[in-house]
């Protein structure tokens, strides 16, 4: 069997908590001067380097980042912690990320239309999850009471977009009615806040989509996929060791390539030209003229990233309308950031218009997803 699949909804769980770029510079330079003040003596000797201060006129312009919503502000904005503070739970209790993921479950199925009783199967698709085992997805399926299965996946900034391609699989060979991709990244828990090249760079928040049968889909916000393309290239310029064979290697725990790491310009210069050629590969292998783009809901990294793979892919400036902004307000959500974007910033569309989802990041992954609104 071959089914027609759409995203009919899509869900947002936003954290209640956020941080300005100058709230966040204030504390890391706090830790800066306790930092230069508690090694004086090693500093003016030469043996240790000084630390230098961040700045938020910096980050807003290398990064386009204003403010970042985060699970725990104080733990964070503490010179003396750097870092949320997430009491662990009992098992009987719902785990965080299973809690982000109802949240923003509900929201999705309701803006489909839906009721867990017409989902089948859940893919919790995230760059870090808490624990091994048992899967968050299948904590969640149960905690939604859905029937059917789940599984979690990890393609890092990309997995939203892999999961959604994988949802597409099981609905259009008739594996699954409908799919819940679900999206919870708690970044702020594996940014190392005391390094002033990335200390700015994410946030947290939980999105949702539901995938389902064109012909079950009744909701006004359905989009047609037209067309969904993966690509991976192994590149160690952004990475994160931290795992379970750490143990194994005792004293490095608590190395700082156990957090994220990247070289940020280097991943610049060669995922921009990556991302704008597949995109425009995909549009005209779909015969998408790339004047009759309304909208590519790019992954929200870095402000002039996304200007840059605009422009290559039109072949002028884009607008915000064409490429809207979320990272302002969101910072780097991982691959929750394309789907920030097309939930906030897709009502407008009229039937038979058409956009890009795409989400790139470590790996390198991109995911790239043509959809076109139903009438
Ligand atoms: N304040 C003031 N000055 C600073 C700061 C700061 N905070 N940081 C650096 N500087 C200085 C540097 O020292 C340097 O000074 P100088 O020129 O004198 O040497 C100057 O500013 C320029 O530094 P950079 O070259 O590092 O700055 P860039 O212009 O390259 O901007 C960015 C840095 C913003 C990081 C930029 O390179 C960028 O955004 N690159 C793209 C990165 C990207 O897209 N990464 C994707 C990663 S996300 C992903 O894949 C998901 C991973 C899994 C999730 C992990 C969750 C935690």
């Amino acid at each position: 069997m071959v089914f027609k699949a759409v995203i009919s909804g899509t869900g947002l769980y936003t954290p209640k908590e956020s941080i300005s770029n100058e709230e966040l510079v204030e504390s890391f330079n706090a830790y800066v001067e306790n930092y230069n003040r508690a090694n004086q003596a090693e500093i003016e000797a030469g043996e240790m380097e000084a630390l230098n201060p961040s700045s938020a006129p910096f980050i807003e312009k290398a990064s386009g980042i204003k403010s970042r919503y985060v699970i725990d502000k104080k733990g964070v904005l503490d010179p003396e912690i750097m870092h949320p503070l997430i009491p662990e739970r009992s098992n009987d209790a719902p785990s965080i990320l299973c809690e982000m993921g109802v949240s923003a479950c509900q929201d999705a199925l309701k803006n489909a239309g839906k009721t867990v009783a017409d989902i089948d199967a859940v893919i919790v698709a995230c760059s870090n999850l808490q624990r091994a085992y048992p899967a968050i997805s299948i904590e969640l399926q149960s905690a939604l009471g859905v029937e059917g299965f789940a599984f979690d996946m990890n393609v890092a900034c990309s997995s939203a977009t892999f999961g959604i391609q994988q949802a597409l699989n099981m609905v259009e060979t008739g594996s699954a009615r409908a799919v819940l991709v679900v999206n919870p990244e708690i970044c702020s828990s594996h940014l190392n806040f005391r390094d002033r090249d990335s200390h700015f760079i994410f946030g947290d928040v939980c999105t949702a989509v539901v995938i389902e049968r064109q012909e079950t889909a009744t909701s006004a916000k359905q989009f047609e996929v037209v067309d969904a393309k993966l690509k991976t290239q192994f590149s160690n310029n952004i990475r994160n060791n931290f795992g379970f064979l750490n143990r194994c290697a005792p004293g490095s725990e608590k190395d700082a390539d156990k957090l994220f790491v990247q070289q940020g310009r280097k991943v610049f210069k060669e995922v921009s030209p990556m991302v704008a050629n597949i995109i425009v590969e995909q549009l005209a292998s779909c015969d998408i003229a790339h004047d009759s783009l309304k909208r590519m809901w790019l992954h929200q990294a870095n402000l002039n990233m996304n200007q840059l793979i605009a422009r290559r892919v039109l072949g002028r400036d884009a607008s915000v309308d064409e490429a809207p902004v979320i990272l302002d307000e969101y910072a780097n959500t991982s691959s929750a950031g394309s789907i920030i974007a097309f939930h906030k910033y897709s009502a407008d569309f009229q039937a038979g218009e058409i956009g890009v989802i795409c989400s790139f990041g470590a790996g390198y992954s991109v995911g790239s997803v043509v959809v076109k609104k139903c009438g």
